[in-house]
């Protein structure tokens, strides 16, 4: 079993689409692992997204990622890393495939609804950035 990262952005907790997306997960032979509401601070947010400090969108991204509260999960499952990223399409909703949460639900580019883990590396860095070992069930 794999585990991976999802958050739910600022802008699909606002608009309450917690449970509808959640939804996808457990219908979709993920399990939830571990999940709990955050904000982020400005920093917290530059930490998280190191991986892009370099990228022209960075102040943007993490100003907009630290704008209010997300949800972060920790999922299980086979494949769990692919498995997610499938379920929410393309990062740009605009080339997302039909029935993906970005297609459904995304507002733009960078308002785009949910993250997942890229690659086990990923998942390293991100579940204990979010998660200790203590929350997130056996
Ligand atoms: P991913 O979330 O599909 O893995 P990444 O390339 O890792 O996509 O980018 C991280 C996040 O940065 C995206 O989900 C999106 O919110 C934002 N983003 C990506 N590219 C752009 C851009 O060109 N302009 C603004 N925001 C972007
Ligand atoms: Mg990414």
């Amino acid at each position: 079993m794999e585990e991976t990262v999802a958050l739910i952005k600022p802008d699909a907790v606002e608009r309450n689409l917690i449970g509808k997306i959640v939804e996808r997960i457990e219908s979709n032979g993920l399990e939830v692992a571990a999940m709990k509401l955050v904000s982020l601070t400005k920093k917290e947010a530059e930490g998280f997204y190191k991986v892009h400090a370099a990228r022209p969108f960075y102040g943007e991204l993490t100003e907009y990622i630290s704008s209010g509260p997300i949800v972060a999960l920790v999922l299980r499952g086979e494949n769990a890393i692919t498995k997610w990223r499938d379920l929410m399409g393309a990062t740009n909703p605009e080339n997302a495939e039909p029935g993906t949460i970005r297609k459904d639900f995304a507002v733009n580019l960078e308002k785009n609804s949910v993250h997942g883990s890229d690659s086990p590396e990923s998942v390293s860095y991100e579940l204990p950035f979010f998660f200790s070992a203590m929350e997130v069930v056996k």
